[in-house]
């Protein structure tokens, strides 16, 4: 009788454990290390931030690292060779978040080539989050950083003799540029995008994020977007997820989007539908009418799901994990 006890007893043990098993594998199959990134330069990005993780690095080197690749290249307006503000300054903002909540930021920062980098040290080495402009400058040099000169990038030239014929700032979808011209439009077809925003997990679970920019081109000078402000540009909470944004600013900072996001992801949203309510926050906002306005939100869980969700068609965002896979991914979107 006891013996038979003792058997129904290990086997439904047995049972349950398999069960929970079953389901920890259905549902809590973690994916680590991962990364996710905006656009198409997120692919190059990813790579770099891919050699941190890959080698159990630590998820804020890989952030870090990752958008560094964007911030250098010539071919992209996110760091220096950047389109210009209205008065041909080239402002950068950036922010970083690790994985204790941490947060570190720099906004309309001149010449300074990774601005990412600066943030960093604004967060490791200051007892501030942001610092802007001048201050933000002089702590940047304070800290070895380079002051690059201040020239303007051929294409940047190009595109801002030419938006002075008009200076007329008017943001469009996806381009985020200025004008009836397209500026931003590589000779191989693709568009350029003015902003990397960067959340990654590290094999020890631990997310951090990125997120580094130009901004709107031929913005008023001095303007900040959303991509430096904790919260609006780039959120993480280490329990729960990180996400982070890109497109029109000013509408991401109203809804306090990145930090929205990953609050649905608390409540039990999966990244993906946290990303379309913040855009449909956005577009209840502003009553629908929203057509020339485009915003893009990315995420990560703690089960290492990731979604991505925009206004308009046309967002994409690159994906990195497992066995070096690599893939840019187009975010659905709420508008026809
Ligand atoms: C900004 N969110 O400054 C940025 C612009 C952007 O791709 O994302 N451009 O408002």
């Amino acid at each position: 009788m006891l013996q038979r006890r003792r058997f129904i007893q290990t086997a439904s043990l047995g049972l349950s454990t398999l069960f929970t098993q079953n389901l920890f594998a259905k549902n809590n199959a973690v994916k680590k290390p991962i990364v996710i990134s905006t656009w198409k330069e997120g692919i190059n990005a990813n790579k770099a931030a891919w050699n941190v993780l890959r080698n159990n690095g630590r998820a804020l080197d890989a952030v870090e690292q990752g958008v560094m690749v964007t911030e250098n290249s010539i071919n992209c307006c996110v760091g220096l060779g950047a389109n210009p503000d209205r008065d041909g300054y080239v402002t950068l903002d950036a922010c970083i978040m690790d994985e204790t909540g941490n947060a570190g930021s720099v906004a309309a920062i001149e010449r300074i080539k990774h601005p990412i980098s600066v943030a960093r040290k604004v967060m490791e080495n200051t007892p501030h989050v942001m610092l802007v402009g001048e201050g933000a400058q002089q702590f940047a040099v304070a800290q070895g950083f380079p002051m690059e000169p201040q020239i303007l990038s051929d294409s940047a030239r190009k595109a801002y003799e030419e938006w002075l014929k008009k200076s007329e700032y008017k943001p469009k979808v996806n381009i985020e540029n200025s004008g009836a011209f397209a500026p931003n439009k590589l000779s191989n077809g693709n568009w350029n995008h003015d902003t990397i925003g960067m959340v990654a997990m590290d094999a020890a679970g631990n997310l951090s994020g990125s997120c580094t920019t130009s901004g709107m081109a031929f913005k008023m000078h001095g303007r900040v977007g959303d991509s430096p402000i904790i919260g609006a540009g780039l959120y993480v909470d280490n329990e729960i997820g990180a996400a982070t944004s890109t497109g029109l600013g000013e509408e991401v900072i109203k809804i306090c989007g990145t930090h929205l996001v990953v609050e649905l992801m608390r409540q039990g949203l999966s990244p993906e539908a946290a990303c379309k309510a913040a855009c449909e926050r956005i577009v209840k906002r502003n009553k629908g009418n929203v057509k020339d306005m485009q915003v893009g939100f990315i995420a990560i869980n703690k089960q290492g799901e990731y979604g991505g969700y925009c206004i308009q068609s046309g967002f994409n965002f690159a994906v990195c994990y497992g066995d070096d896979h690599n893939e840019l991914i187009d975010a659905k979107h709420l508008m026809p």
